[in-house]
């Protein structure tokens, strides 16, 4: 940490350049004390003092010169990604250190704390001070990123032949970071839609949900992953629509994904009026 520097009086730099100078040396007589070091200039000179000295000559004994530290700000930044769907997301960061030699700093302001921020970049700074006023001041970006899923395909059971609805790498692997939404409906309204598992090969972590209606995330009927075996009793929609939603985590650990068969049918009523098939495409 540099001294504060301590400037002498005389301090007129304008009339000093506008005057006939003369060589002096300001720093001849030696006038910094308590080892202070001297920087000598053409009308002035400038004490720089040791630790716990103060003043123009470094004669004022028990001064605090030295600003606070702060030694773990995270002047790199903090950066965040919201949860698919979501245009926030909780950031935090480490209490900060901060030291100084007179053993006591305050927070004289500060603008952010962690806590949910929502997507986008906002600048937050934490000012510390000493009870001399010297300041130390950590600021850096607060960053959320959205997370760009894919849309949510809707699509006609009436288009889909024969009823089977499964991912478009099976039987491959599927990719990390998956977040794809699909809704299918009957053109009928009187009819619900009836769905019933021939594969389900997710990793922990990874998870598919389907549910009832148009609208993703409501009225869940069921929730999968690589811990949980498929119903043996079909998913039943309680409306013409029907949705699902795939999402995989970054771990690195995949199956093949999962595929299901898609029946209209009467409510409360199991009889079967017609079979689509639906691959996923492009997604
Ligand atoms: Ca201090
Ligand atoms: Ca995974």
């Amino acid at each position: 940490m540099l001294p504060i520097l301590q400037i002498s009086a005389d301090t007129d730099i304008e009339n000093d350049y506008r005057s006939n100078t003369r060589d002096v040396n300001r720093c001849s007589s030696s006038p910094c004390r308590n080892g202070g070091q001297c920087t000598a200039f053409s009308k002035f000179f400038v004490c720089s003092c040791a630790q716990g000295f103060g003043g123009t000559t470094c004669e004022v004994t028990g001064a605090d010169n030295q600003v606070p530290v702060i030694s773990n700000c995270p002047t790199q930044g903090v950066t965040v990604t919201a949860n698919a769907g979501d245009d926030f997301a909780f950031v935090t960061w480490p209490d900060l250190i901060v030291n100084d030699n007179s053993g006591h700093v305050n927070l004289v302001s500060s603008n952010g704390a962690p806590g949910n921020y929502a997507v986008g970049s906002r600048n937050v700074r934490y000012v510390y001070a000493d009870a001399s006023g010297l300041s130390a001041t950590c600021s850096f970006v607060v960053t959320v990123n959205e997370v760009v899923g894919n849309p949510t395909v809707e699509v006609s059971l009436d288009e889909l032949p024969g009823g089977v609805f499964q991912l478009d790498s099976y039987p491959g692997q599927y990719a990390d970071n998956e977040d794809m939404s699909f809704i299918v409906r009957s053109n009928n309204p009187n009819l619900v839609l009836q769905m019933t598992f021939l594969v389900l090969d997710l990793r922990a972590g990874d998870i598919l949900q389907i549910g009832s209606g148009s609208v993703i995330g409501n009225n869940v009927l069921g929730t999968f992953n690589g811990d949980r075996a498929p119903p043996a009793q079909p998913l039943t929609s309680t409306s013409n629509f029907a949705w699902c939603r795939f999402t995989s985590n970054s771990d690195g650990l995949s199956g093949t994904g999962f595929i299901f068969r898609i029946w209209k049918i009467q409510s409360r009523n199991v009889e079967c009026f017609e079979v689509g098939v639906y691959v996923m495409i492009g997604l």
